[in-house]
Order: structure tokens, then C-alpha cells, then sequence
């Protein structure tokens, strides 16, 4: 089984600014623990940022046909992005959203979400945790 972990923009900067509301660790910690739960549970990750949105998509594109499971958090695009939704849905691979905050709690404008209606599942607010959470339920459920 592969999982595809993508990660929008600003994502990279994890660590490095507003530690209050994303904790302390760095992306490169990020991947660390996602790599150790995913060898632990027996799948493969592959993993992709970018600030860009068409990157983005592109990425979800080249998932199809290969890849089994994504993880995606989309960072701000979340808030705005209708072409991932679509590309999300072109696929039909089935895919968790993450937020390492929970958008719903803050401003008004995070609490839209335009890739949860094509995802299977939501974890938001558990850290860096959700992550794992992502992966354990792609594990799961994924036959
Ligand atoms: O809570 C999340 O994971 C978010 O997807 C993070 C996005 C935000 O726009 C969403 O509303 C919720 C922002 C990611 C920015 O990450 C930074 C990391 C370090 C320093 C500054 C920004």
C-alpha cells in the first residue's frame, strides 16, 4: 500500500513562526513521524510540499493509478481551492484531510472548507498527531 502525504503552502515554515498555534517542530520533524508510524504499520509514503496550487494538483493528478490512500493538507487552500476539490474527486483515490490547527475555532474565514467534500475523513486540531491518525484510518480502511 502508498500513501501520499501533500502539504500546501507555508507548510514548510512549521517550527519556524507562530509556534502558539502550530507547535515547535519542523516540517523535516513532520516527516520523520509520519515515515516512523508508516514503517511501523508496514506502507509506503511519499511525500510532497508546495506553496504552488497548481503544483499541488498536478501532484494529485500523478497520484492516479499509483498511489492508494492521500493525506493532504491543504494549508490555506483549504479556505479557497475549488480546483482541488475537483482534483480530488477526478482521482477518486480516497483521502483525509489533516489540519494541525482546528480551522473551526478561528477565524470565520478558515471555517470553509472546500476538499472536505471529497474527502473520507477529517482530523483537525490533534498537532501533528493527525497525521498518524490520517494514515492509521487510510490503513483501515482502505481494502
Ligand atoms: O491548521 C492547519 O493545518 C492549517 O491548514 C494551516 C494553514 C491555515 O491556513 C489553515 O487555516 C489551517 C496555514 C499553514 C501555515 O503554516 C505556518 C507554519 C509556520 C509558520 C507560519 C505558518
Amino acid at each position: 500500500m502508498k500513501i501520499l502525504v501533500l502539504n500546501g503552502p507555508n507548510l514548510n515554515m512549521l517550527g519556524l513562526r507562530e509556534p502558539d498555534i502550530y507547535g515547535n517542530n519542523t516540517y523535516a520533524d513532520l516527516l520523520e513521524l509520519i515515515k516512523a508510524e508508516a514503517d511501523r504499520l508496514g506502507v509506503e509514503v511519499e511525500f510532497f510540499q508546495s506553496n504552488h496550487e497548481g503544483a499541488l494538483v498536478d501532484a494529485i493528478q500523478g497520484a492516479y493509478g499509483r498511489v492508494d490512500g492521500i493525506v493532504i493538507n491543504p494549508g490555506a487552500y483549504t479556505h479557497t481551492s475549488v480546483a482541488l476539490l475537483d482534483a480530488v474527486k477526478a482521482v477518486s483515490i480516497p483521502t483525509v484531510e489533516v489540519h494541525i490547527s482546528d480551522p473551526d475555532t478561528r477565524e470565520d474565514f478558515r471555517k470553509i472548507s472546500y476538499i472536505r467534500a471529497a474527502c473520507v475523513k477529517t482530523f483537525k486540531g490533534l498537532g501533528f498527531e493527525g497525521y498518524l491518525a490520517a494514515i492509521r484510518y487510510l490503513v483501515e480502511n482502505i481494502k
